[in-house]
């Protein structure tokens, strides 16, 4: 709370200062993200959002958390320190408990169903206080894909209990671990770029990331297995601070928003493809790929959820709104 009553003064002092000062477009657009350069999230952003805005302003992308660690961009962000991230609802939660509804696992279906939910009314409310508390605007939502479990363990996982005192890498928010503990394993949380040399030295057993990112990653190269678990469609908000997004005309701001639902589409369409071929890939490097039952991980994720207090942060009725935009 008391890092919240910060943000909010911060945010206020910025916006003081702000209409003191008269209105010039940014020259650049800083981001920083833990996204490899590679990723199709990171090649939509430069390619489509960074071009389709070049007359405007200057986008100059940081990958591989080169200029902030993992975790630590929406606070740069409120301090004014940088422009922009491709956030996500578990980083989101860590301010606003709400947010974990679209960690929880076996909630979110598919690619569509991210998109109707960010763009539905119920959202509207959500997206204001995370603009006039944190001072981040969210733009637009970019697909990331379906976590499964991999493993440099060799025995067959078919059900929550195989996975009992498997350490399993999650990122390290508290709805990270919950949805790693939730799966049965022993969640660990470590950032994104420590994860190659954490399953070669087996630090830890496990992580979990849609297949692009494991190849993306290299990840295959020290692990043994994928099970797909389709834990948790997962998306990341392309997000601009609010103070940078004032100082762009309403013209300029329109152009800014279209690039960004732009890339996430391009991105979208690329990453869909790429999960839908990559399962040969991993078993052409000798990884077994297979499904588990997933009927036996759905429940036990789900009553985790149910019973947890996590779950009592969620706004009365999001649940079944959410349930009602899904097929
Ligand atoms: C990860 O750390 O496992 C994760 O997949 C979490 C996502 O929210 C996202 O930040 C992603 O890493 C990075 O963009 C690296 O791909």
């Amino acid at each position: 709370n008391s890092a919240k009553r910060w943000i909010a003064g911060t945010t206020l002092l910025a916006s003081i200062l702000f209409t003191q000062s008269t209105l010039a477009a940014p020259e650049k657009l800083r981001l920083s993200a833990a996204t490899s350069p590679t990723d199709q999230r990171a090649i939509a952003m430069t390619e489509i959002f960074g071009k389709e805005i070049q007359d405007i302003t200057t986008f100059e992308p940081h990958w591989n958390a080169a200029l902030f660690k993992q975790g630590t961009e929406l606070e740069a962000m409120a301090r004014g320190n940088l422009d922009m991230t491709i956030s996500s609802a578990q980083q989101i939660s860590e301010f606003f408990p709400e947010f974990s509804i679209f960690t929880a696992g076996y909630v979110m279906q598919d690619a569509g169903h991210q998109q109707r939910v960010f763009n539905a009314d119920f959202m509207t409310p959500l997206k204001e206080k995370v603009e006039d508390e944190l001072g981040v605007k969210l733009l637009s939502v970019m697909y990331l894909g379906r976590r499964q479990v991999n493993l440099r363990t060799d025995e067959e996982i078919q059900t929550p209990e195989d996975l009992k005192g498997i350490k399993l890498r999650m990122p390290g928010t508290e709805s990270w671990q919950f949805l790693g503990n939730s799966l049965g394993a022993n969640a660990t949380p470590m950032p994104f770029s420590e994860v190659y040399t954490g399953l070669q030295t087996g630090a830890i057993d496990g992580q979990d990331n849609p297949l692009p990112t494991d190849r993306d990653a290299k990840f295959y190269e020290v692990t043994k297995q994928i099970v797909l678990t389709s834990h948790l469609v997962d998306f990341n908000y392309i997000a601009i601070s609010k103070s940078t997004w004032d100082k762009f005309s309403s013209e300029e701001q329109v152009r800014i928003q279209k690039a960004a639902d732009d890339a996430a589409e391009s991105a979208r369409q690329k990453q869909l493809a790429l999960e839908d071929s990559l399962v040969q890939f991993f078993k052409d490097k000798g990884l077994k790929v297979y499904e588990p039952n997933l009927d036996a991980f759905r429940t036990h994720v789900q009553n985790e959820y149910l019973q947890s207090d996590l779950s009592k942060s969620w706004p009365k009725g999001m649940l079944e709104k959410i349930n009602a935009l899904g097929t």
